[in-house]
């Protein structure tokens, strides 16, 4: 049998009174987590598919396995998982959107003559649905990015292409944030990159600078549009070079005063996007980060409530940039239910935070600069007890949403009643 409503009220009066002995407010903790909204990736819904019906692999580097049933086919599937996902999670959450999801009709619109009309239907969703939107050119599963160069193509021709698709998406970008009056993330990842050792690994790079400077040549009142640029390590098929690396990124971002999209999985394996938060918002105004889970490589498994994952929430919280950075979600999983894998990526998510906030980090902080590193260690291993749990039913109570495990049931029905008949 469940805990009852008074069971999870009582475990959370004790759980209050336990982190006050801390000097931790929890119900301040709660109200400021209820302000995080996450992006979530409309892309987990349908393996990265897209509605362009081209058939064209997704190609890019990017790999999705697995064959579950219940994949959404057209765009009202895909809304109606996201709505269900979304009902599944405490607070206010985005969508997060590629290009290859418009929606033109009967005719086919190429990406460089997108508009926000061919999105028209996702805007009117998410104003009824009061959610923001974030966007993404689309730069793979297309024939012009079929040889793994697009923005730093050596064709003219086809940079001038992507060029234009860029463009068009910074004005869809800046429609959706004037429509739904919060500003819109448009982030720009390429797959440009070669499996082997380049001779010229400066050409492209020359080449990328001109054409995003080209990109965002247009100014755009930040209130409706913020650009974003994310970096990587290696693709597939991009193992030895890839164009837009860290520092090339990293760079651009700081001299043309971009956000810079930090992607958990786009690093060595040994380096953490938690500790890059720190370093690179010395230098910029805001971050984009896309909180994924690379498993030995860039492999965009599940989000979970890992050590990572913890440690990147201390740095928001810790570091006061949860004002400053805006947080993505970017994993595709298509061996479990995928409706789920949102639902498990956000709460862990938002768990994640909610541990952070629930830190007495006031008096960690005098312990640390007071020398006394023993005292840091015994506490943060004390509190890792701490019944963080009771806290985060109640919050998922208080916002009319299954706490503990009971959102699962909820998927399992939506599977059975509308996934299983796809
Ligand atoms: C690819 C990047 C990029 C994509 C999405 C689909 O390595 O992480 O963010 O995952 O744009
Ligand atoms: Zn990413």
């Amino acid at each position: 049998m469940p805990p009852t409503a008074t069971t999870l009220e009582a475990s959370y009066n004790l759980a209050r009174e336990q982190y006050a002995e801390w000097g931790v407010d929890t119900d301040a903790a709660l109200r400021r987590l209820a302000t995080v909204s996450l992006s979530l990736h409309c892309w987990q819904g349908d393996d990265v598919g897209g509605f362009e019906g081209t058939g064209q692999e997704i190609g890019g580097g990017l790999a999705v396995t697995g064959s579950y049933p219940g994949r959404a086919r057209t765009p009202d599937e895909l809304r109606a998982d996201v709505d269900r996902a979304l009902s599944l999670l405490p607070g206010h959450h985005r969508l997060n959107l590629h290009a290859s999801y418009a929606e033109p009709g009967p005719r086919k619109v190429e990406r460089d003559a997108l508009t926000p009309e061919h999105f028209r239907n996702w805007i009117d969703w998410a104003r009824s649905r009061r959610i923001g939107l974030d966007f993404n050119p689309t730069y793979f599963a297309h024939p012009l990015a079929a040889d793994g160069y697009t923005l730093a193509h050596p064709d003219p021709g086809i940079r001038r292409f992507w060029i234009d698709h860029g463009i068009a998406c910074r004005r869809i970008g800046a429609a959706m944030g004037a429509a739904l009056g919060t500003p819109c993330i448009t982030n720009v990842w390429i797959p440009d990159g070669s499996k082997e050792p380049p001779i010229d690994r400066k050409g492209p790079r020359a080449r990328l600078a001109e054409a995003l400077d080209a990109v965002f040549a247009e100014p755009i009142d930040p209130a409706f549009n913020r650009d974003a640029v994310e970096g990587k390590l290696f693709g597939i098929g991009s193992e030895s070079y890839v164009v837009g690396s860290h520092e090339f990124y990293y760079g651009y971002a700081i001299t043309r005063k971009k956000l810079l999209c930090l992607d958990a999985g786009h690093y060595h394996p040994t380096e953490v996007v938690s500790d890059k938060l720190s370093a690179v918002l010395q230098h910029l105004d805001e971050a984009l980060l896309h909180v994924s889970r690379g498993v030995r490589w860039d492999s965009d498994h599940v989000v979970i409530l890992s050590d990572e994952l913890e440690a990147i929430a201390q740095e928001l919280v810790r570091g006061d940039y949860l004002g400053r950075v805006h947080v993505g979600l970017d994993f595709f999983d298509a061996s479990i239910n995928r409706v789920a894998a949102w639902v498990i990526g956000s709460r862990a998510m938002l768990k994640a935070l909610l541990l952070a906030l629930l830190e007495p980090v006031d008096s960690l902080r005098r312990l640390e600069a007071e020398g006394d590193f023993t005292a840091r260690l015994a506490l943060l291993e004390e509190l890792k007890a701490m019944p963080f749990g009771a806290v985060w039913d109640h919050h998922c109570r208080t916002h009319d949403v299954p706490a503990g495990r009971d959102w699962l049931a909820e998927v399992k029905e939506y599977e059975r009643a509308v996934l299983a008949h796809r």
